[in-house]
């Protein structure tokens, strides 16, 4: 290898993902620096513990499974585990494998540089600490960038201020507060319950209801607990199975195999036993892609919410009109709904009444006026691409990674955009959608595969084929081709990008499976890697086909 380097590979972010990668690279013997902006691990996990904040996937199937150890050491105390809970399993990873003196945290990074003469990346952060590498492996994560939306006056809130994908390590106090919390998506809907808890007065202003599904979430008993670790090889095999990695699986048969009243029967069970996303991928088969059969079930969904919301107007406004259930990820509530009946809580429908401006003591909206001590924004994230275009990431000749991605990403396999060599993403654009790590972990083995490769071939140099990256990124375009039955329907959704004014709309995650993914990993490796084009830095050649 060729040109001075501090380190074999440098890992940027600490998160689910970047701690994976860290424990795979290490024990294939790579020298890693992991850079963090956080002061501790977890990523998301780190940055979102505003309250009742909490897993939608069932624990165990979320946590790793790369490690005996970790299977065997590790107990879940609920089925969807909360936040402080996730954030101590991924404190117990790093300290159980001893990776901890690899990270440096506080570490924003804010330059990532490639030499070409030397084919070596440098990486910047904001703290002035700069470390050269062979290969940069980029885990940013898909919601680490909030967002809040440039409301006039928002800087003159005399009151605490929160978001809550960057909520403070402090305790927040909501008792006796008159609290207005913006948005409600998954965020939103977690939170607000807990607000209406001690607040005396809560606002919420919604701009579009969301299709919520009850999180059914229960405490494990020791038994449970050991029946699970007994099983978790079969978890995993599960999960390998599944579109989205989740332990779901549909019905078997089509909504219109049975008539209504077995319909709605079935339906009643999967509200009231369903866990998680059991409602939406272990329901009937064709519930989320035909349009007759959505429509269905979003009657049946609506019954819901006027049998669980007091006030009839206000069930009507919480009740979504303009998307099917799964167009959008369903949130996963706990007395959501019911939050609504209580006398200090009050929807505000910011389609009927939006938003002015805020004051310094308050929001206007364009029928009333709010006073306020709080304002929390659950206005969710410049998603996807939003951390990987703000590292400043510079490739070949001096080309930008966000100037690259102008018009949306373009990648082969998620892993890596031509002219950024030996720069590897994990778990960013085009990476599948489902349950994160099931996801992630698959771009985490074949980014050390690659470097193994490398390794033992002499080789220093891999970039992505600019032909490769054209084909992967009009297949991962393919899933959403027009369909007439469809369930899709437009609105802001941030796997589109379309939750951020300006923001090209682009479907940004791979929308397959992760069986088809892996499929498409294994048939470029079986043909040598194809897609990929090798070289020692001395001596370019084009080991791609
Ligand atoms: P989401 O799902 O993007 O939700 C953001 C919410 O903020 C949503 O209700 C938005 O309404 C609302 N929003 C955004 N901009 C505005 C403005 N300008 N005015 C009023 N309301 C606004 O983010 P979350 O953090 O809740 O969840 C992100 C993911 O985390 C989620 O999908 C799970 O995978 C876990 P809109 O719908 O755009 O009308």
């Amino acid at each position: 290898m060729h040109g001075a380097i501090d380190k074999d590979v440098v890992v940027i972010g600490a998160g689910i993902t970047g701690i994976h990668a860290l424990h795979q690279l290490v024990a294939n013997h790579f020298d890693v620096q992991v850079l963090e902006a956080g002061a501790g691990v977890g990523g998301t996990w780190y940055w979102n513990r505003y309250p009742r904040a909490r897993f939608d996937s069932e624990s165990y199937s979320y946590g790793y499974f790369f490690s005996e150890e970790i299977k065997r050491e590790w107990d879940w105390s609920e089925m969807y585990a909360g936040q402080p809970e996730i954030e101590q399993y991924l404190n117990f990873v790093v300290d159980r494998f001893g990776l901890r003196d690899r990270i440096r945290f506080g570490a924003r990074v804010d330059g990532v540089t490639f030499d070409e003469a030397a084919g070596t990346w440098t990486v910047r952060t904001a703290d002035g600490f700069e470390v050269r590498s062979r290969f940069v492996v980029a885990a940013t994560g898909i919601l680490s960038i909030p967002y809040r939306p440039p409301i006039e006056g928002a800087e003159s809130f005399g009151g605490e201020q929160y978001h809550t994908g960057q909520w403070p390590a402090q305790e927040v106090s909501f008792e006796g507060k008159r609290v207005a919390v913006i948005g409600s998506g998954s965020s939103g809907v977690q939170l607000i319950p807990a607000v209406a808890e001690s607040a005396s007065h809560l606002v919420v202003l919604q701009r579009t209801p969301n299709w919520c599904a009850p999180l059914n979430n229960q405490t494990f008993t020791a038994a449970e607990q050991e029946a699970m670790r007994a099983t978790i090889d079969d978890l995993d095999r599960l999960c390998r199975t599944t579109f989205t990695g989740m332990p779901h699986v549909s019905l078997g048969r089509s909504a219109f195999d049975d008539d209504k009243e077995q319909r709605w029967a079935t339906y009643e069970r999967l509200w009231e036993q369903g866990h998680g996303h059991r409602l939406w991928f272990g329901n009937y088969d064709d519930a989320s892609t035909s349009r007759a059969a959505n429509d269905d079930f979003c009657e049946f969904l609506s019954a819901k919410i006027r049998s669980l919301v007091d006030d009839p107007d206000v069930a009507r406004r919480l009740t979504p009109n303009d998307h099917g259930f799964g167009a959008k990820r369903p949130p996963l509530v706990n007395g959501y709904y019911e939050t609504f009946n209580l006398e200090h809580v009050e929807l505000v429908d910011l389609r009927e009444d939006p938003i002015v401006r805020i004051l310094p003591n308050g929001i206007e909206t364009q029928h009333a006026t709010y006073e306020l001590d709080m304002i929390v924004w659950a206005t969710g994230f410049d998603a996807v691409t939003g951390a990987l275009t703000r590292l400043g990431v510079t490739g070949v000749g001096g080309r930008r990674l966000a100037d690259a991605w102008a018009d949306g990403p373009f990648t082969f396999l998620g892993l890596q955009t031509p002219g950024f060599p030996n720069l590897f993403i994990v778990g960013g654009p085009h990476a599948t959608q489902g349950n994160i790590p099931r996801s992630t972990e698959i771009h985490v083995d074949v980014v050390v595969e690659l470097l193994e490769y490398m390794r033992t071939n002499g080789l220093d140099r891999i970039e992505a084929d600019e032909r490769a990256a054209a084909e992967w990124t009009a297949h991962v375009y393919d899933a959403v081709a027009d369909d007439p039955d469809s369930v899709h329907v437009a609105g802001t959704n941030w796997s589109y990008g379309s939750n951020i004014p300006g923001k090209p709309e682009r479907l940004l995650m791979y929308r397959h499976g992760l069986p088809t993914y892996r499929s498409k990993v294994a048939a470029s490796r079986d043909a040598g890697y194809r897609g990929w084009n090798f070289s020692t830095h001395a001596e370019p050649e084009d080991g791609g086909r």
